[in-house]
């Protein structure tokens, strides 16, 4: 059975690939900060490692103390990220923008460059978790937007540099999705609620499910991007500002 490492597990897109990948059979490295909400996930073929993306030593150590059956990677899937704060670049919190280029970027980068070589050495997958918010801007997007940017550029770039491994990489970039990252943004349920209510936003298991499949599409295809939004979201014209 093929072995996926999933960041970001307690929750949202994060939990639901857990459950997604396990009832299809693979083998379930799963992480995450909440060791209580880690511990519900744990299964025959699920483990639960839990400890902050941001901390290499507590990482290293919580990977070396996998069971021998769970230490080969095969599909490292980075979903670990959060959004904080919609306010306007000028208003925007700096340590809010430092938390999301540590988590967002910093980390992803980190563990995608230990799990490199094994990755290499068994033909394997990444699955970068980017956001349409990459492509395009919106207000209140900034430091958020432009980690998510990051994300899709290291997917694409990483395929260049692993020509001829066999290993696959894709950018995955949902736009709105139900799940407590909202609340977490907003940090209000109300403004939550005002930004999806009525939208009928895709859910955690619409994602999940898509990674799944670009998981377990032969491997002689490679899917570089998706984005994917609900069909109630789409684009505006550009904003023009008039001056008097
Ligand atoms: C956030 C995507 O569309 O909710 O990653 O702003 S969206």
């Amino acid at each position: 059975m093929p072995t996926a490492l999933i960041t970001g597990a307690t929750a949202g897109i994060g939990e639901a690939c857990v459950h997604a990948f396990a009832d299809a059979g693979w083998n379930v490295v799963a992480t995450g900060r909440r060791a209580e909400r880690l511990a519900t996930l744990e299964r025959d073929t699920v483990r639960t490692l839990a400890f902050d993306i941001r901390d290499e030593a507590a990482r290293d150590a919580a990977l070396d103390s996998l069971p021998e059956d769970f230490r080969e990677i095969d599909l490292l899937v980075n979903n670990a990220g959060l959004a904080l704060g919609l306010e306007p670049a000028q208003e925007a919190s700096l340590s809010n923008w430092k938390t999301m280029i540590d988590t967002n970027v910093t980390s992803l980068v980190s563990i995608t460059h230990k799990l490199l070589p094994m990755l290499v050495a068994r033909k394997g997958a990444i699955i970068n978790l980017s956001s349409v918010a990459a492509k395009y801007p919106y207000p209140g997007g900034n430091v958020y937007a432009a980690t998510k940017a990051f994300v899709r550029q290291l997917s694409l770039d990483l395929r260049a540099d692993l020509h001829g491994t066999g290993v696959r990489v894709t950018s995955i970039e949902p736009g709105m999705v139900e799940t407590e990252f909202t609340l977490v943004r907003t940090g209000s349920q109300e403004v939550s609620d005002k930004l999806y209510g009525g939208v009928n936003p895709m859910t955690a298991e619409d994602i999940a499910e898509t990674i799944l499949w670009v998981a377990t599409l032969p491997p002689h295809l490679n899917i570089n991007s998706l984005e994917l939004m609900p069909v109630n979201q789409s684009w505006q014209a550009f904003a023009v500002h008039r001056e008097g």
